[in-house]
């Protein structure tokens, strides 16, 4: 009898102790789950879930629908925020009324939402790269190259792999842009491909019509938003016979799409790409928002994060710098 009467209570208690131990869930959206990017900061998440005790809800989100369907989902699971990278930055005003209607604390990475005139979104805090330094690094990176080999600069033709709906893809290629052309590079050698997508295969695509529209050029240089824009061109010349002798990509991310390129056994024309820190946006943002739901810890409103120039040569050793 005794021992029923202790049930009873563990019982009655028990859902207010489940209440209790429930662990605080965050949701972490990404535009493109499939990208080694985004399996990173994934990967740094749950990281960063594991140190402070939270819950990591991931969600992919390819177009505007899932994503409005991911925050209705996290909301249901009682989850008290979450961080983006959205399919579109101008769905900016659909996330933050989301967010705001469901009491979800949000915070971007990467991409950072505008509003329907183009204009950030204030009070959503947004932790991304300096995507024009990035791009100069990128920019410097092939000079410094072309110099090694001694190209000449107003032979070669430079192939900018263009996503310019995407404010911080502009800030990267223009920023490779402007470092090549005040080191003397004609502004007609600049060939914009602009990508439907960012992922290979759309900026194969967009290499393939551009290099056929300039065949003059013998020698190229090429850069995108990503190191998966510069794989599609360094791919793209490749299937027209320009092989590394003859071109050379700078991609940005540092991720396996880089790595892969980098232990093939004979060198690509994928000559390096700008390291950047997926622990920090991954690990960062989420404990960020986590902070914010529990401890009313507003994170900053912009956190710009940098990058370091990594080829096949130095790529353990840069890696092993940043923690990776
Ligand atoms: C954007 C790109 C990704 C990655 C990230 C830092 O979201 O699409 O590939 O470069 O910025």
């Amino acid at each position: 009898m005794q021992r029923r009467a202790a049930l009873a209570l563990a019982l009655l208690a028990t859902p207010f102790a489940l209440q209790a131990a429930e662990p605080v869930k965050i949701g972490f959206l990404v535009k493109q789950a499939e990208e080694p990017w985004f399996q990173d900061e994934w990967r740094f998440a749950e990281q960063a879930a594991k140190d402070k005790g939270f819950t990591l809800v991931k969600i992919g989100i390819p177009n505007g629908e899932k994503m409005m369907a991911a925050i209705d989902n996290l909301a249901a699971q009682k989850a008290v925020g979450f961080v983006i990278c959205a399919p579109d930055v101008k769905l900016g005003v659909a996330v933050n009324r989301a967010a705001k209607r469901h009491k979800l604390k949000v915070m971007s990475v990467d991409d950072q939402l505008v509003d329907g005139a183009g204009k950030p979104i204030a009070d959503i805090p947004h932790m991304g790269i300096s995507g024009y330094e990035i791009g100069k690094q990128v920019g410097q990176g092939l000079l410094a190259e072309i110099k090694a080999r001694g190209w000449k600069l107003d032979e070669v033709g430079v192939l900018r792999v263009a996503f310019d709906q995407l404010p911080t893809a502009r800030d990267r290629t223009m920023g490779a842009v402007d470092a090549l052309k005040a080191a003397g590079v004609p502004v007609a050698n600049i060939v914009d491909a602009p990508q439907a997508k960012t992922d290979t295969e759309s900026a194969f695509n967009a290499a393939n019509i551009a290099f056929t529209k300039n065949a003059k050029f013998k020698r190229w240089v090429a850069f995108g938003l990503n190191d998966e824009a510069a794989l599609g061109a360094v791919r793209a010349a490749e299937g027209r016979g320009i092989k590394q002798d003859a071109m050379m990509a700078i991609g940005i991310g540092g991720s396996q799409t880089a790595l892969n390129e980098f232990t093939k056994p004979t060198p690509t024309a994928f000559y390096g790409t700008v390291l950047i820190s997926p622990k920090r946006h991954g690990y960062e943002t989420a404990t960020a928002v986590y902070e914010w739901a529990t401890q009313g810890k507003q994170p900053p409103a912009v956190t710009l994060t940098s990058g370091i120039l990594m080829t096949r040569q130095n790529q353990a050793e840069i890696r092993k710098q940043m923690g990776l």
